[in-house]
């Protein structure tokens, strides 16, 4: 089986190796952070949450705020270690978000997440947790490596129909990648996190398989950093 070059690594065997990875390349995953049971137990949870209720599967924003369980896998220790180390200080959390991904839901368009929270560079990192196993044609995440060294890159804007199973800010636009940065399609397993910097471009493929693919996305920022609100996220920074 081919590895992600990344996983070779470990925060938690190798932190050094680790971090330069995550600094070199933009991303890095960590596997084994949740168990097969806490995986099962925030799949279980996201069946009473609201877009699941309304049938549309839409993506859950911050369901922390209203299942704990959502909160504590946030606030997870292990976590909360690794983020202090990639935003350099407390990493206090932003953001969380469901993503059911039922089969033939449209990929995220290439975005750097910075775009939508415009926090100062380097202070903002997001921890995209695989809670199913996930793989190119089952809306596997794509990553530019290194272009987070570019900071903010332009866009340009799409005419794509609405797909009502993704987000709806996922497809107005998408970052223009400068030719010299290649894709890499990550297989990130289940319970393992795919940390992202906040400048990196990436997105994900479509979900092809007749499975579903659940992934909790949580975002970091450095205590006392600035931030974007922003109108549907209502962004607020709580302490892990
Ligand atoms: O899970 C996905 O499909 C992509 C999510 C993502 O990249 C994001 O919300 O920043």
């Amino acid at each position: 089986m081919v590895r992600n070059k990344s996983s070779i690594n470990s925060f938690f065997a190798n932190p050094e190796a680790a971090l330069a990875s995550y600094q070199e390349s933009g991303f890095f995953i960590e596997e084994n952070l949740f168990s097969q049971e806490e995986c099962a137990q925030l799949i279980e949870a996201a069946n009473d949450l609201e877009n699941a209720k309304n049938g549309t599967y839409r993506p859950q924003m911050m369901p922390h705020r209203v299942n704990s369980l959502y909160l504590a896998a946030m606030r997870k220790p292990a976590l909360a270690a690794i983020l202090n180390k990639l935003v350099d200080g407390k990493a206090m959390g932003l953001q969380t978000e469901l993503f059911y991904c039922k089969p033939g839901t449209r990929g995220f368009s290439l975005h750097q997440d910075n775009f939508f929270v415009q926090a100062p560079y380097g202070t903002f990192a997001s921890a995209w947790i695989a809670l199913t196993d996930t793989y190119l044609e089952k809306g596997g995440l794509i990553v530019y490596p290194e272009t987070h060294k570019e900071g903010l890159l332009p866009v340009r804007k799409l005419a794509l129909e609405k797909d009502s199973a993704q987000d709806p800010n996922a497809n107005n636009e998408e970052t223009i990648v400068p030719p010299q940065y290649q894709p890499f399609h990550a297989n990130v397993p289940k319970g393992a996190a795919l940390f992202i910097h906040g400048h990196l471009v990436h997105g994900s493929n479509p979900n092809q398989t007749n499975e579903w693919r659940h992934v909790l996305l949580n975002t970091y920022i450095r205590q006392g950093e600035s931030f974007r609100p922003g109108n549907y996220a209502q962004r607020e920074a709580i302490e892990l």
